[in-house]
């Protein structure tokens, strides 16, 4: 028992070892462990120890969308996209990864769907894998010379976002869009650049259906 003590990856557990909603196939072990976070996959939720949840409301995406007088037409406090995240090791750690899940709600600023900031890594050399739960979207990828592309997004699509590209989603549909995202817990968020310069491209509702269009 002194050496399973040793050797538990998760010393500092706090939720319950067994899962009630998932049965035991395997023989009971101080060895053998339950994982410490479940994804829901219809909903793509994080669950378990530590998830941080952070939301973006309309007053917080000021600057965002092209259509200032349209935001500012919206309820302030009108939820736009929030996430879930597990971050295991502290920010900035070479050679950990962070995940979660972000959930975009459907809806428009005028005729620019919901979306979000949109970043670069502040390690601008760090890669990141995106996979959709649930809706429709559009993974925009902007390269360092402003080169601007979109790739769809729907159930079980999975994007890798090269080093040295921005990205931004936007959920062109009715539902909740909802992605999974892994990156290098030393890859850090480059805002600014975004907020100065943006994307070269926006995703406009155009003849009743969303388009790549360059600014
Ligand atoms: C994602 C994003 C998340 C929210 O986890 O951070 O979708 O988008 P913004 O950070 O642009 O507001 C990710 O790309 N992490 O690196
Ligand atoms: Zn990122």
């Amino acid at each position: 028992m002194q050496a399973a003590a040793l050797h538990d990856p998760h010393p500092t557990r706090t939720t319950p070892r067994t899962d009630p909603t998932v049965e035991d196939p395997v023989t009971a072990s101080d060895l053998i462990v339950d994982p410490r976070h479940r994804t829901d996959w219809a909903t793509g939720a994080v669950l378990g120890d530590g998830v941080e949840t952070l939301e973006r409301r309309v007053a917080d995406l000021a600057g965002v969308f092209a259509d200032g007088a349209a935001l500012a037409a919206l309820d302030p406090e009108l939820l736009v996209y929030r996430t879930e995240c597990v971050f295991p090791v502290p920010d900035g750690t070479e050679g950990g990864l962070f995940w979660g899940t972000t959930f975009i709600q459907p809806g428009r600023v005028g005729e620019e769907y919901f979306m979000t900031k949109g970043h670069f890594h502040a390690t601008s050399d760090r890669a990141e894998i995106y996979l959709t739960y649930a809706g429709t979207g559009l993974l925009v990828l902007m390269s360092r010379d402003r080169t601007c592309w979109a790739e769809r997004m729907s159930v079980g699509s999975t994007h890798f976002i090269p080093a040295h590209t921005a990205h931004r989603t936007v959920n062109v549909g009715d539902d909740i869009l909802a992605f999974g995202a892994s990156w290098p817990s030393d890859a850090g968020h480059d805002y600014a650049s975004i907020a100065a310069d943006g994307f070269s491209a926006r995703v406009l509702r155009i003849g009743g259906r969303p388009a790549l269009v360059p600014q």
